[in-house]
Order: C-alpha cells, then structure tokens, then sequence
C-alpha cells in the first residue's frame, strides 16, 4: 500500500521555493485519500546552528505552515522529528549500512560546507542517513520533494537496497521520489543560477510565506531579468534563467503549464508581466500568511498537534525499528 512521507526543516522562514516545491503539493496525496506523514525535521535544522527559540519558534511556524497549506492533521499524521526517537535510532543503523563514498558525492553538503568543510558538524556530513531513516522508519513509498532532494532520494534508495541484500531479506521498499510541476525547483530572485533558499543571506532573493502584500510586490518588482521582453514561445526561455523562473512561478501559483502561460504572456515587457505575477502571488499566498499569523495566536494547540502526531507515528515507527533489530541480530526483550 503507498505510504508518503515528507519533511521540512524548521530552519527559518518559509519561501515561495519550499511551497511550490513541496508544501503546496502535500494536500494533493492526503485529499486522495493515501496515508500521508509530514515532518518538521529539527533533528536535521540543528547540523548547522540554530538559536533555541528561534527553533522552537519555526518549527510551530512551519507547523502552522502545513495547516495553512491544506494538511489537516487529522486526516495527515503532522509532527516534529525530535519526539519520534525511532528516527535517530534508525539513522544509527543506516549510518552503518552506507558507505563514506557515497556520503562524499552529496552535493547539498559540498554546497553547505562550502570550503570549510573541517568545520561542519558531523550531523550535516550524516544528514542524508537520518534522512533516509525518516523515510523507511515508516516504510514509505513515495516522497514529494524538490529537485534539489533527488540526489538524497537516491541514496535513500542505495541504502535500502544494501539493507535488504546485507540481511537477504525484502524489507524496507525502494522509495519513488515524486518531483513534479512546473516549481520543482524555484530559483532565486537576484540570482537565476541559485535556487531560492530560507539561508540565503539576502532577504530580496527569496519571497517568504510571511511577507506583506507590499513586500511581495516590490521583491517581484525588483527581481532581476535580462532587459528583453519575455519571448513568443517557450523554447525561447532556454537560455533565460531569470525569465523562465519567473515564469515558472507564474505557471505553479496559478496551477497552469508553462506552454499556456507563455500563450497568455509571450511578448510583454516585463513592466507588464511583473505586475500580474506580484498580484497573483499576493492572491495565491495572501491568505496561507493571514491563516499562519491566527494558527500561531494559539501555540499550545499547533504544541497538541504535534504531541498527538508524534504519538501516531510512533505507533508506526516503533514496530518497524523492533523488526529493524530483530533482522540485524540485536537481542530484545520478548
Ligand atoms: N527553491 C526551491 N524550489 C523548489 N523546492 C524547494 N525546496 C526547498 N527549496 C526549494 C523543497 O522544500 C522542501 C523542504 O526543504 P528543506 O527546508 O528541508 O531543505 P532545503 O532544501 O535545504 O530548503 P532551503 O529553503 O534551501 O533551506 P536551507 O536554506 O535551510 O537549506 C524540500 O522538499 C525541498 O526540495
């Protein structure tokens, strides 16, 4: 039976980026009715550093995220990483199935690390273990991500596959990635090479989920393009990062293909076409910031939700570590 799994980190404010990428896509598996657990990883926001309350602060702010996003945690399993102790453990074990190899081709730590690499934790060269674990703690079949996931999502695979031929058993399934739509992978506004981040040091490279109408406005307004009108047809915005991003948040926001939104576009000025993206944006995220901003009025109940998610996943989590162990050899009480 298909089962999905997705996390986010609890590492800042939300963006556009993290919502057409993945939050806005969550509610599509849960409304079709497949079981569906959602994450707020702070187990994975801490391999780099995070003051405590300001953790503790996003991780209900990403909670309160979900819900606005149409996660109702009733039907959805909704819940923060750090009260699931089974992940950890799982990740222990996944330490000890992959290779340093293939830890050592992750870009995402390459990127993170940057030069300094003897100066990362140990935590975030680990990451896509405790990742994996994450995913096959609960046996998941499919995991929404975006485009930047894909590399982890093949790792998690390379690990479940070593497990179940280490143990010659057929035990933990092989993960499909779900990366689709026209925003898998939203770039920056000042930079059409990077993708848009919640770490990025700029704050007019990125919309978040909390900016004000006028802030959203004038982040668009300011968004770097090429002087040219946006082209006639789609093929002419191959060799135009900056135009096709814009694009693309257009097309994902307003739930249309990049081919219609060129038919509607092609040619305006990008006097014209800012405008109608900053109003769409408004509209579309307008009214998920104003849901957040009510859902956080009452933070013990976003802290309920997710001490009764943990709950539920644990009693998912819990009987696949057990089984987890028994397959390795650990002796455990009858
Ligand atoms: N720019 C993006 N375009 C499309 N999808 C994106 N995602 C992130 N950025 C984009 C997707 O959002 C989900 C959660 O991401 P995350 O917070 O767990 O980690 P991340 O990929 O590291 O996100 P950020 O915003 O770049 O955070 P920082 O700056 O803290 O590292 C994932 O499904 C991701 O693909």
């Amino acid at each position: 039976t298909p089962r999905v799994f997705s996390g986010i980190q609890p590492s800042g404010n939300l963006t556009l980026g993290n919502y057409l990428g993945a939050l806005k896509r969550f509610a599509n598996s849960q409304n079709e009715g497949i079981e569906s657990i959602f994450c707020m990883v702070d187990l994975h926001a801490i391999t780099v550093w995070q003051e405590p309350d300001a953790l503790r602060h996003a991780t209900r702010q990403l909670t309160a995220g979900f819900i606005a996003s149409g996660i109702d945690p009733q039907k959805s399993i909704l819940f923060n990483q750090s009260q699931v102790p089974e992940h950890t453990q799982m990740a222990w074990v996944f330490n000890c199935v992959a290779r340093m190899g293939w830890m050592k081709r992750m870009t995402q730590f390459k990127d993170k690390a940057g030069k300094n690499a003897e100066q990362a934790s140990l935590g975030l060269f680990g990451y896509p273990a405790l990742m994996a674990a994450d995913i096959l703690v609960y046996h998941a079949t499919h995991v929404p991500v975006g485009e930047d996931q894909k590399q982890h999502l093949e790792l998690t695979r390379d690990i479940a596959i070593k497990f179940n031929n280490d143990y010659g058993v057929d035990f933990f399934p092989i993960t499909e990635p779900v990366i689709e739509g026209a925003a898998t992978r939203v770039m920056s506004l000042r930079d059409g090479s990077k993708k848009m981040s919640k770490s990025d040091p700029s704050d007019m490279s990125r919309i978040n989920l909390t900016d004000d109408a006028d802030t959203i406005a004038k982040k668009i307004r300011k968004a770097k393009t090429d002087p040219e009108p946006l082209p006639e047809t789609t093929e002419g915005l191959e060799d135009r990062p900056e135009a096709r991003n814009l694009v693309n948040i257009f097309a994902a926001l307003n739930d249309q293909s990049v081919d219609q939104v060129m038919q509607d576009m092609g040619g305006k000025p990008f006097s014209e076409f800012k405008p109608l993206l900053a109003e769409l944006a408004v509209e579309k995220l307008a009214p998920i910031s104003s849901e957040m901003g009510r859902l956080m009025q009452d933070v013990g109940e976003i802290d309920r939700i997710l001490a009764n998610g943990s709950e539920r996943a644990r009693t998912i989590a819990h009987p696949i570590l057990r089984q987890t162990y028994d397959i390795i050899g650990m002796v455990q009480p009858a």
